[in-house]
């Protein structure tokens, strides 16, 4: 059974639009490279027909729409039940499928609802308009699995505000709808019960000369009759002078202890994520410092050709597997990272995650 569904609804008019449903619910529709392809194959038929107007992806469940990519999945290729060339298809499928993403002039709306997590958020970011409802939960917590805020983070997290991305890439915060509004992360709330009603007004609309006007439209609307309460009160807008003077430093040692030190803090949801920062993987705590610093000045293709030797080092080496076996397969939440501190990674560790890590041409070169 593909765990993607394709379905094309067509309008009165002769216009189309394109629909993809994530369909992995138990893996709260995690990706596979199973599913990524058909995914790439499904837009760039899309883009390339002007009777589609617009593609909708949304994700079947209640809990998530995409807790990222199916890292277990890759945990099982690095200890050997899955092809040994299994990570760098799988990276490169990925990135580039975020990437197209991105750059579809045709509008795609990202039904955010649940969990929004990993390469989910990837998938999102690249969505023209991106919904939230009132369960989205969004984060890149791959600080906590010895990876990298991948997908494009290295191109959207380098361009919002620097305190934010500090915050949100080092200690893999979860953002609320509020938050995400609030950091621009997505543009509108609506209460899930309203898509429906969504789907209902896109298969109606009759205009579709400007499709990105029509399909903004039709979400305003939505969201002034079913406007997801939970918008109200945005914890990070809050505490922004406190992250703001928190994550301030210019070198990565002094970021890192001024978010550590929030573990005190009497907000709660402050305190769990500077936890996150604390018990998270040191080598991630530098490739992010790197992304930060780095990503606003590339292109988006150049930050994922960037990911692309990140992901596949991280695969080379230790942390990556320890952090997936940890928390994802034997589930203990103590992994062993291969240096404890900060201070202890060399410099040659870190410089390793650039280094090509395939024969010949960049597999995304074309980009
Ligand atoms: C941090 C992450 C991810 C994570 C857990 C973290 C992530 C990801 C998954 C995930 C969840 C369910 C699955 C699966 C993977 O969990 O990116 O294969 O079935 O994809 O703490 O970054």
């Amino acid at each position: 059974m593909s765990r993607i569904h394709k379905i094309e609804v067509p309008l009165n008019g002769g216009a189309v639009i394109g629909h993809l449903t994530l369909d992995n619910p138990k893996a709260l529709n995690a990706v596979a490279l199973d599913m990524i392809e058909p995914m790439l194959a499904a837009i760039h038929d899309w883009e390339a027909r002007p009777e589609v107007v617009a593609i909708v992806i949304d994700a079947a469940g209640d809990k998530a729409f995409c807790a990222g990519g199916d890292i277990v999945n890759l945990y099982r290729s690095k200890i050997g039940e899955a092809p040994a060339d299994y990570p760098e298809r799988f990276f490169t499928q990925e990135y580039r499928l975020c990437h197209d993403l991105h750059r579809l002039t045709t509008p795609v709306i990202a039904w955010g609802h649940g969990v929004v997590m990993g390469g989910g958020c990837g998938l999102f970011a690249g969505a023209s308009h991106r919904v939230v409802t009132e369960t989205t939960r969004l984060a890149m917590p791959e600080i906590k699995i010895g990876l990298f805020p991948d997908c494009g983070a290295t191109w959207f997290f380098s361009r919002l505000p620097h305190y934010m991305a500090r915050f949100a890439a080092l200690t893999g915060a979860t953002l609320s709808p509020a938050d995400t509004l609030f950091a621009g992360l997505a543009e509108h709330a609506i209460r899930h019960e309203a898509k429906d009603s969504v789907m209902a007004a896109l298969g109606e609309a009759s205009d579709w000369h400007d499709p990105q006007h029509t399909v903004s439209t039709i979400l305003a609307e939505a969201e002034e009759r079913a406007r997801a309460a939970e918008v109200a009160e945005s914890q990070l807008m809050a505490e922004a002078p406190t992250l703001q003077r928190a994550a301030a430093g210019s070198h990565l040692v002094d970021v890192v202890s001024g978010l550590a030190a929030l573990t005190d803090s009497s907000n709660e949801w402050l305190a769990a994520c500077a936890q996150n920062l604390v018990d998270g993987c040191p080598t991630t705590a530098h490739l992010i410092h790197d992304q930060l610093e780095t990503g606003r000045y590339l292109s988006l293709a150049q930050c994922m050709q960037r990911e692309l030797a990140m992901a596949l080092a991280c695969c080379r080496h230790a942390d990556f597997a320890e952090g997936v076996r940890a928390l994802l397969v034997d589930k203990d939440k103590q992994p062993a990272w291969t240096y404890t501190t900060i201070a202890d990674v060399p410099a040659a560790h870190v410089a390793d995650h650039f280094v090509a890590g395939w024969n010949g041409a960049h597999p995304l070169a074309d980009l």
